[in-house]
Formats: C-alpha cells, structure tokens, sequence
C-alpha cells in the first residue's frame, strides 16, 4: 500500500477531469462542470498490486494557479493535458468565466520548476477522438520535455472506447515505479491506516459532523509514539505529505496537520466561487474582506470553526491568493485578494504619482507572463505596505521610507498571446536605489518560477540586498511646502491689468522650472469645485505669492485670502512675512498712512452700504456666506492698517528677479542642505 501523488495538470476545459473518470473506470460526460480549485480522489496503479495514485485534478482557471504551488512542492508523477487548439488561443469564454490558456511550454517549464528533471511526466493530447487529431509536439515542446529523465507522449480520447487508454495506463504504471516508495515499517503502517480511518469515517458524515479534519502535531506524535517503532517522527510526516496522505508544512497553520486537505481546498475554493453570493461582496468591495466576511457569507454557514477558518486565511496567504492589507481595523485583520481587486487605478492616484517629475524605469518582457507573477509582487509588498500602498488588478503604488522614493509597478499584457511586460517605475529621492532593489526582487519570483525575461536597462548595480520584508513602505509624508499665488484677476481694460495677469504666469512659468508646483485658483479648479474652499486652503498654504494692486486691496475674495492668511499666521507680524512673498505693483497704494486709512475706511464704507441694506428687510434675506462675508470686512478694515504697514516696513525686492529669488528662497531640493 504505497501511495504516489499523481498531479493532472493543463488549462481549463482541455479535458482532465475526463481523462481521470476514464481512467477510474466511469463514462464520459460530453457535458461536465469546470472544476473548482482541486479535486482529491485515489486511484488504483494499473498493473501495481497493491499501489494506489492520491490523484489531484486540478481546475484550469487560471485564479487557482497560485495555490498549485502549495501542492506541487512534493514528489510527484505529472500528466500535462493540452490540446493544439488551445495552444493558440490566449484566453477562452466557458459559461461567462474568461480563462486564460498557457501552452504547453508554459506548463513544461512549471512542472520542471517544481519536480526537476526527477519528475516523470506524461503529455496527453486530449480529445484526440480520431487518429487525424493527432499532433505533433511543436519544437519548443519537445524540448522542454526532453529535459526530463522519464517523459512520454499519449494521444488520448475520453469518447467512445477512450482511444489511448491501454498507453496512458502502461505510462502510468511505469512512472508509478520512478518514485522512490520506501518499504514502511508495521509502526508507520499503522499510523497511515489510522489517518485514513479518520477520513473514511469523517467522509460518510454530513460535512458539519466531520470530527478529524486536522490535527495537531503533539496529537501526530502521541500516535507515533503509541504506534512504536518511529524513529524520526518529522521525517514520517515530510514522507506523508509527500505521498499526498495528509497536508503539512513545517510552520504552517500552527504547524497543525490537515488530514482531509479536499476539505480545506473546498472551503478556500468556495470564496471564489462565482455562484456563491460571497464572489459579488467580494468584487464590490473592491477585494477587501475580513475573516468576519467570509464567516458571515459563507463559512459558518458550511460549519467550518473560527479557528479552522484561520487555517484557512492562513492556508491562502502562503500561496498568494490574499495577502493582510490592515492589522489593525476593528481588530480584525483586512485582507486583499489580488484577483478581485478593481481594474483601474485609483482616481487619487494623480494626486501621488507626479507625471512631471522624471522618472527611473525598468521594463521587463516576459515571453509568457502568468498573473501570479504581479500577483506575488503585491501580496509581499501589501503584506508591508498595507494601507500605506494603493493597489488596482494591474499594479499598485507605494512610497519607500528608507529611498524617500516612489514606485510605480503595472503589467502590462499583450493583445494576443502570452507575453507581457512588468514595469518598474521610480521617482523622487533614491529613486534609481529603489528601481535597483524592486527591479531584483521581480528578478527572484521570475527564476523562481523558472520564467524568461528581458530587461531593457540593467538597473546600476547599488548591492541592494534588502528583501521586500526589509523594505520601509509607508505613506508619503507630506513635506513638500504647499504652495499658491493670490491675485487680483485680469482686467483687460487697463494695460496694468494685463501686466499684472502676465506677471502671475511668469511666477509660475519659473516656479514650474525650478520643479516646484505653484497652486493657481486656474490650475487647481474645475466646474463645481468650491472657491472658497480653495482659498480657505490658500490661507494654509506654506508659502504664498502674493501681487498687491489697488485691484487686489478692493476685491472681496483677495480680502477674503489676505485675511485667511493673516489669521493662520496667528496676527503676527514675523509669522505672516515668514509665509508671504509680496510682489507690489505700481498702483498699489500702502505706503503711506493716509494710503492705509483710505483702503480701511473703503472696507469700512462696503460693510455699512452692505448692513443698511440688510436692515431694511432683516438678516434673513442674506444668505448666510455674504452675513459673514460682511462680518469679515469690519473685522479686515480694523485689520487691514496693521498688515499693511508692516509690509511697507520692509525692504522690498525691487525687480521681478529679485522677487523670484526671494520668493524660491528655501523651496528649492539644494536649499535644504
Ligand atoms: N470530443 C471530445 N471532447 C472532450 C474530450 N474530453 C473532454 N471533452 C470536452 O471538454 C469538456 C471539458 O472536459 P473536462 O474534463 O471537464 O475539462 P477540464 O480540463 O477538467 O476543465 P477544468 O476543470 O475547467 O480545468 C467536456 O465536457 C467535453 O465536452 C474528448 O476526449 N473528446
Ligand atoms: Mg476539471
């Protein structure tokens, strides 16, 4: 009774399941579901006597091909499925679900990547009914096979007699004696016995009775230990999960054993479900879930315990299907599912990448770019980064503490075919240090699937040694100063009026230059954004530019700006010119005394003009913005003087040069040394 795990492999509908129910004897079924994840069932070794094959048939659908990885790390014979019509074609539609088709390079390449030249591998031609369906392999086929030490090639049909069966069932005899099955003593006999009576037991329950779907490790010992004669109880264990017997990964899920693994495959399977009514939560809610989530969608209902459901959370983490994204909300743990996440990026994403600043790219061409390779990227940079990165189905964002640099990772796919591009981009900072180290760690998950990619650009070699987990992903502190210009607008009446408009552009023009971003009531605004919103923020700003004109002194707004930024400076003189730049023109009079009581008295004159008005019919008439529009003009004309004779006490630039050197004073990256 030595058992061998037997791996069914290839993409969706090609035909697996029913080469499997041939194989155990049962007919075929011309109309069959896909499957869900994976289906675990055993089968007798032909011509064996007393071997049996643990049989994993997997589903094609390529949102399950990160979880393989769990499985495949385990000595195994492999059929790869395929057939030359899907060979062709990137993707196919079955019953509304898009399943994207890998050829059978792909798959040769990912059983070497598992298995090596150790694993013996069978290629089936499926619904090969005739022999005029028969093909050849192609040349890159055939030589990905050939690496391996025991390969064959079948031409298969599930129809009628199943054409190909009698050599499919000789291949599978003879692979079954590649792998190495050590003769077991009576102790390990007896545990192995035990383990299946669990199961059998458990699987003519009803599925919320199941008693023995895992146990803990001091409970495997303790059954070691009883049963006798175990010498090394690990290595049993490594032997067990290998063999396909139970589920175990040293440090994995408690590092507790999973006897009955369809019945956590099930459950995990079961969320991406498209019937079940957790797979549209999941989708509208932007793939974010908690374990609450699934529990209250899904897995109560089933009868799977929290603690099993932690497993489960557990079990999807390891192979990249949701990575933690918040550790801290409401003391549950938010997760993402890559897979569900939305397709575009996010709208505020504008707002933190800045298209005008350059930009460190590193590009990577992938011949064949399978998902789980951006996929792999995000789930161990979200596992960092959480809340700090902003994640879409084709990329995310995320600023790094240690480069005080940004990145910008997407994949890109071909319109047809398999190929594809990782792009790398970096700004700001260190950006070129950060390009290097993520540029590496892209370099680590393609070998470690055994995939081929060029690179554009060598990244310059910095020693980056840091992994993921070192790295320092956090949201971007807002250091730089914010900056804006308050200005009277244009009149085209008057020639200063146009010069002044003109010098405002010029300000910015040269701010631009310098890489330093100049917030303009123009620039900033669209239809239906608030204006006064904008210049309550203007009032905040770290450093404002403002063109005193006799215009500016006389208009509401810019009394409305000049007084905001006078109140966030507290009314201190030191601290309002700390935050201004003045730039005045020559028709702005404030150097005299009796200039400043004009403008005050002016202020004065609209808020009595204003209140009389108010008075005929009673305050209810004013909408509540003009009462303290008007409230703000007797409180700027007692304030007005102050302000205004504190600027004329000060040296001024004299030229508009000297005005943009005094006015960049400080905002400049070389300024900060
Ligand atoms: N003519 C013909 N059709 C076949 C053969 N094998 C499978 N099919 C057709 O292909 C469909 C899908 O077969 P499955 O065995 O369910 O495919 P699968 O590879 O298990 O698909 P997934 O579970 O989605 O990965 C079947 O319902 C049949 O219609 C075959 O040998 N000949
Ligand atoms: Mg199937």
């Amino acid at each position: 009774m030595a058992d061998v795990k037997l791996m069914i492999l290839g993409n969706g509908r090609v035909g697996k399941t029913q080469l499997f129910r041939r194989l155990k004897g049962l007919p075929f079924a011309p109309v069959s579901d896909s499957t869900h994840g994976i289906v675990i069932d055993s089968l007798q070794a032909p011509d064996q006597e007393e071997g049996r094959f643990n049989v994993w048939d997997f589903g094609g659908q390529d949102i399950y091909h990160g979880t393989h990885a769990l499985f495949l790390k385990s000595r195994a014979v492999f059929i790869l499925a395929w057939t030359p019509g899907m060979e062709e074609r990137a993707t196919h539609l079955h019953e509304g679900m898009e399943f994207k088709n890998f050829p059978l390079p792909y798959w040769l390449d990912y059983v070497w990547q598992f298995g090596g030249e150790e694993a013996p591998v069978i290629v089936v031609q499926t619904q090969a009914d005739k022999p005029g369906d028969d093909r050849q392999l192609s040349p890159e086929a055939a030589a990905a096979l050939d690496r391996f030490r025991f390969k064959k090639m079948i031409q298969f049909s599930a129809k009628d007699k199943g054409r190909g069966i009698a050599a499919l069932k000789e291949a599978l005899s003879e692979a079954y004696d590649q792998i190495d099955r050590p003769l077991i003593g009576p102790g390990r006999a007896k545990v192995k016995l035990q383990v299946a009576d669990w199961r059998n037991e458990d699987a003519v329950r009803a599925p919320t009775d199941r008693q023995r779907q895992i146990i803990s490790r001091p409970s495997f010992d303790k059954l070691c230990a009883d049963a006798g004669n175990i010498s090394d109880h690990g290595l049993f264990l490594h032997f067990l999960h290998n063999a396909g017997t139970v589920f175990h990964q040293p440090g994995l899920f408690n590092d507790d054993i999973v006897i009955d693994q369809g019945w956590a495959l099930d459950a995990i399977y079961s969320v991406f479900n498209r019937e079940k009514r957790v797979f549209p939560f999941l989708k509208a809610h932007g793939g974010r879930f908690t374990r609450a989530d699934l529990a209250a969608l899904l897995w109560d209902d089933a009868g799977y315990s929290p603690a099993e459901q932690e497993i489960f959370l557990d079990m999807m983490q390891s192979c990249g299907i949701c990575f933690p994204y918040d550790h801290r909300s409401q003391g549950e743990t938010i997760f993402i599912a890559p897979d569900l996440l939305p397709k575009d990026r996010p709208y505020d994403l504008i707002q933190k990448w800045d298209d005008d600043l350059p930009v460190q790219t590193a590009t990577f061409e992938f011949g064949l770019l399978p998902s789980f390779v951006l996929r792999t990227i995000m789930a161990e940079i979200g596992d960092q980064a959480g809340l700090a990165g902003d994640y879409w189905q084709d990329g995310l964002f995320v600023f790094e503490a240690d480069t005080k640099s940004r990145a910008l990772i997407e994949q890109g796919m071909a319109e047809k075919g398999w190929s594809g591009a990782i792009v790398i981009q970096t700004q700001k900072g260190d950006a070129s240090r950060l390009l290097d180290e993520l540029a590496r760690q892209v370099e680590r998950i393609a070998s470690r699937h055994g995939l081929n990619f060029e690179l554009d650009e060598k990244a310059p070699d910095h020693g980056a040694k840091r992994e993921m987990k070192d790295m320092a992903f956090i949201s971007e502190p807002n250091d730089a100063p914010k900056c804006y210009v308050s200005y009277a607008w244009k009149d085209d009446r008057s020639d200063a009026g146009k010069a002044r408009e003109a010098d405002v552009d010029r300000l910015c023009t040269e701010a631009e230059a310098r890489g330093i971003r100049i917030r303009r009531d123009k620039s900033e605004l669209g239809f239906g954004d608030s204006i006064s919103k904008f210049m309550r923020e203007l009032g905040k700003g770290d450093r404002v530019f403002i063109f005193l004109s006799e215009k500016y002194l006389k208009s509401p707004n810019c009394m409305f700006e000049l007084s905001e930024i006078w109140r966030n400076a507290r009314m201190e003189a030191d601290e309002f010119q700390q935050r201004v730049r003045i730039y005045t023109l020559d028709d702005a009079g404030i150097w005299t005394a009796d200039d400043r009581l004009e403008i005050a008295e002016y202020w004065l004159e609209r808020h009595s003009a204003f209140g009389e008005k108010m008075a005929k019919h009673g305050p209810r008439i004013a909408a509540t913005r003009d009462i303290e529009s008007w409230k703000r003009m007797d409180r700027h004309a007692s304030e007005i003087g102050d302000i205004l004779a504190d600027i004329a006490d000060r040296v001024q630039p004299r030229t508009f040069e000297d005005f943009l050197k005094y006015g960049f004073e400080g905002l400049l990256p070389e300024d900060e040394a």
